[in-house]
């Protein structure tokens, strides 16, 4: 192209433009363009860009991408205000940076990201814009919200590793997005541990052939997080660990200088997390980082920084930080209120200024020179495309939420007709009617209330409406509460049995040993499977139950890490969705407290809100009970019951079954925690032979001593104490049952401690939690869900342990657990209420 016709070409645009900023019509832009003489025009057409036909299309196509995203995010705001959705927070002013994020990323990687990533999702083919709506009106169905049928709010995205049976699908054949959790920074530690497996998929001969999950660990995974969720103390961790590791782990910051009203110099020190991080920058001596910076609305730099993060991080395993700065948030932070609130005028300037989507415009005509005519037909139709889309997600929903909604009209219209309680039944139908955006809730409320009407009206329509109050049940099960575990084939519950075998020569040795036989058999038989945490690798753990098995097995597979739990369970979930058998160990069970947000809110509910799409078979190894002090003798087990559903809990009395049920969890597909006994490594046990391949089933309480007039319900160190107790008891004419519960999640699914309190009559439930903890859901499960309570002659007992944590003092433990002296005394009470002449009361 010659000078003057460039020239000629630049100054139209600025014309256009300048119209266009003034906010003059577009009529009047028109005229002027008009005014332009016919040479200048003909230059224009005439003139050639720098860019390939092929690459101004593809320019062209980001652009409409960007441009519909954010009309999504514009009529989503919308349809939130218009009371068809409840809660709206969208990607505006992200588009730019996500579409050149989406270039690099390829089959096989994993994004990590957080609710502002729209735009990615679209551009990399895993989610419609109509896809985004149905999310947005919380539609459950699987296919029109294949991220979380309906069971999250929007902005949570996640694609579906699974296929319908539960199985992994070929991962390395797809784009994968591990599923979004609104805790903001929640990404980064299961970010780690998807960066984490490439690591391991490159660098272990032994899992070359696992090509589904891997091919040679040449895939990156993706973190986005937002400026000030930078302040996170688990944004600080995760990055300190991929420094230490060496992943491919490309962590994006869309900074737009506030989190929600606070602006950025009460989130970061200098304001800026890439100066913060500045001394992870890898140098030509030392490994790190790299750090990349580029600004949110160049479109041109974004694809080069991009570039750059991924052949770095790609080819050399390295951590890479890309900065995204200026970036802007036209609509505020979400529909919750307007940003005019807190941002100033000069702000609100400057981000119209630098509005991602306008600066892709002015830079699409001056240095694409694409005629903005041809640009207004490109928003024009992406706008209309992301209404329709728009419109078909509404229909959809509204077509499934109505199809129950008819239904039970014309039951309830019938039996008007019928003259079955007309007036109240008619006065039903009319609220029914009168609901604006309807949702199952009213269906269901008018069927029950009408249910209520009908109550001594023997009609067919009441039949019928009974009919379909449980087939709406089981459904709506299936919509709100299904798949907290894994319901494939390879569920932890359908483990096939295998009993462990013990001959003459089975050696008894101490109990960490069996254990190490476990692990050496698990390790041996499975490339799969890898162990780490604190002091694992090289010592083989604190009480040495890996000890030598990284010498035999490999660093790469037993492993140290630092002191970092939260991280510790990320790197085991993020290996886990991408298909190893990671065993994570946090090194005594009271510093669970430091890795509790990441089970709770990522691992426990994986399965739930991806409604199985997604699943993390990750097992927690750590230690508790009693052993001494404030931090080494956790029981905090009730905790753990309150927040990790979705986790099988399992609390094994010695090491065998320790062995036994970390065998049963690496054949299944579910996550476990599994809680060995502090003061239990160095007590003697007889190994199986088959220590690899013995198993034994969860929730099946064993029954560790039979007796006939109290039953007794522990679990873990308290087993030991229990029996002793049980033993004295016995000599004072008191037959007491013990049933150690084995797991506590799930528990007792045979109903065995139902069955030995019809025999007698009385039951105590004994732990080292606190009052009210553990022991209180073991007697809910016992007295209320097996119906226990008409069984019994005597008032249920607990016995835990005091409310604080034990004193560190050699008898410490003694004053605060329950011990054999008080297990014995309580029993006892127990049956001098009940029969005060042959058991005395003692003191
Ligand atoms: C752990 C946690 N704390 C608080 C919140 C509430 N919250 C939601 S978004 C947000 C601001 C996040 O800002 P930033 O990380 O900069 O992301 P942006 O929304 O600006 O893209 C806050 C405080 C949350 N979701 N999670
Ligand atoms: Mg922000």
């Amino acid at each position: 192209m010659n000078l003057e016709s460039d020239w000629l070409i630049r100054g139209y645009a600025h014309v256009c433009e300048a119209f266009e900023r003034q906010k003059y019509s577009l009529f009047l832009t028109r005229v002027v363009s008009l005014l332009i003489t016919q040479q200048i025009l003909s230059a224009l057409k005439e003139a050639k860009t720098k860019f390939s036909q092929a690459k101004v299309k593809e320019i062209l196509a980001d652009y409409r991408l960007a441009v519909e995203s954010r009309e999504a995010s514009i009529i989503g705001r919308k349809e939130v205000f218009m009371g068809k959705a409840k809660f709206g927070i969208f990607g505006d002013g992200k588009e730019v940076a996500q579409i050149a994020m989406a270039k690099v990323f390829r089959p096989g990687d994993f994004r990590s990201g957080y609710y502002r990533d729209q735009t990615f999702m679209f551009a990399i083919g895993e989610l419609t814009v109509q896809q985004f709506f149905a999310q947005l009106y919380a539609h459950t169905d699987l296919e029109a919200d294949p991220s979380t049928a309906g069971r999250l709010m929007t902005g949570h995205f996640g694609t579906r590793t699974l296929d319908e049976s539960g199985k992994f699908r070929a991962l390395t054949e797809i784009k994968n997005s591990s599923a979004d959790i609104s805790p903001t920074a929640g990404q980064m530690p299961r970010l780690l541990g998807l960066a984490y497996a490439s690591k391991l998929y490159r660098q272990n001969p032994a899992l070359k052939t696992y090509s589904q999950f891997s091919i040679d660990g040449n895939e990156i995974a993706f973190g986005t997080i937002g400026n000030a969720s930078t302040s996170e103390g688990m944004f600080f961790e995760a990055i300190n660990a991929a420094g230490v590791l060496q992943v491919p782990m490309l962590t994006s910051i869309w900074d737009d200088g506030y989190g929600i009203s606070v602006p950025q110099e009460y989130h970061t020190t200098k304001s800026s997390i890439s100066k913060v991080l500045s001394g992870f920058q890898r140098t030509s001596t030392e490994k790190g980082f790299e750090i990349i910076v580029a600004r949110g609305w160049d479109y041109a730099g974004l694809i080069e920084a991009y570039q750059r993060a991924e052949k770095i991080c790609r080819e050399e395993h390295v951590p890479v930080l890309l900065h995204v700065d200026e970036v802007t948030q036209p609509q505020g932070h979400s529909t919750s209120g307007s940003h005019e609130r807190y941002k100033s005028k000069e702000r609100l300037a400057w981000e119209a200024d630098h509005d991602c989507i306008r600066k892709m415009r002015e830079w699409i005509i001056q240095e694409v020179m694409v005629l903005p005519e041809d640009i207004d037909a490109i928003e024009k139709e992406a706008k209309k495309s992301a209404k329709e889309s728009r419109d078909r997600a509404w229909k959809a929903f509204m077509d499934d939420v109505r199809k129950d909604q008819t239904l039970v009209t014309s039951i309830l219209e019938r039996a008007v007709a019928d003259n079955h309680c007309a007036e109240e039944i008619q006065s039903v139908l009319n609220e029914l009617a009168s609901a604006i955006n309807p949702t199952r809730l009213e269906t269901m409320k008018a069927a029950k209330k009408a249910l209520r009407a009908l109550r001594h009206d023997r009609c067919a329509e009441r039949d019928e409406l009974i009919a379909w109050l449980k087939d709406a049940e089981a459904d709506n099960y299936g919509r709100y509460s299904s798949h907290l575990y894994s319901q494939s084939d390879e569920s932890a519950r359908n483990v096939a049995i295998v009993p462990p075998v013990y001959t003459d020569s089975s050696p008894i040795v101490d109990g960490r040993e069996v254990l190490q036989a476990a692990f050496d058999a698990a390790l041996t038989r499975d490339p799969l499977v890898l162990a780490f945490g604190e002091d694992v690798g090289k010592i083989g753990d604190v009480n040495q139950g890996f000890a030598g098995l990284q010498a035999k097995h490999g660093e790469l597979r037993v492993t140290d890490t630092g002191i970092r739990e939260c991280t510790i369970i990320g790197q085991g979930i993020g290996a886990a969705l991408r298909g190893l058998r990671p065993i994570a160990e946090i090194q005594y069970l009271d510093y669970f407290v430091y890795a509790l947000p990441t089970l709770t809110d990522d691992l426990a509910c994986l399965q739930y809100r991806t409604k199985g799409g997604q699943k993390a078979p990750l097992i927690i190894r750590t230690r508790g009970h009693r052993l001494e002090g404030v931090w080494h003798a956790g029981s905090q087990i009730g905790m753990l019951l309150q927040s990790l559903r979705g986790i099988y809990i399992i609390t094994p009395r010695n090491m065998t079954q320790a062995a036994g049920f970390y065998n049963t969890m690496l054949k299944s597909d579910d996550p476990a925690v599994i809680i060995e006994c502090l003061n239990g490594y160095r007590l003697k046990e007889r190994i199986p032979d088959n220590i690899g391949e013995f198993t034994i089933p969860l929730g099946v309480p064993e029954i560790l001593r039979e007796g006939n007039q109290v039953t007794v319900v522990t679990y873990g160190s308290m087993c030991r104490v229990v029996m002793e107790a049980a033993e004295v008891l016995d000599s004072f004419g008191i037959s007491v049952e013990v049933i150690d519960a084995q797991t506590l999640l799930p528990f007792d699914v045979n109903q065995v401690i139902l069955e030995s309190i019809k025999k007698t009559n009385r039951v105590v439930f004994a732990d080292e939690d606190v009052p009210g903890g553990t022991t209180s859901f073991m007697m809910q499960q016992v007295l209320e869900v097996q119906n226990a309570y008409p069984f019994l002659d005597s008032k249920p007992l607990t016995i835990t342990a005091k409310e604080h944590r034990p004193a560190y003092a050699s008898d410490g433990d003694y004053f605060t657990k329950p011990n054999p002296e008080e297990v014995f005394e309580q029993i006892y009470a127990m049956m001098n209420e009940s029969d005060p002449e042959t058991y005395p009361s003692l003191y």
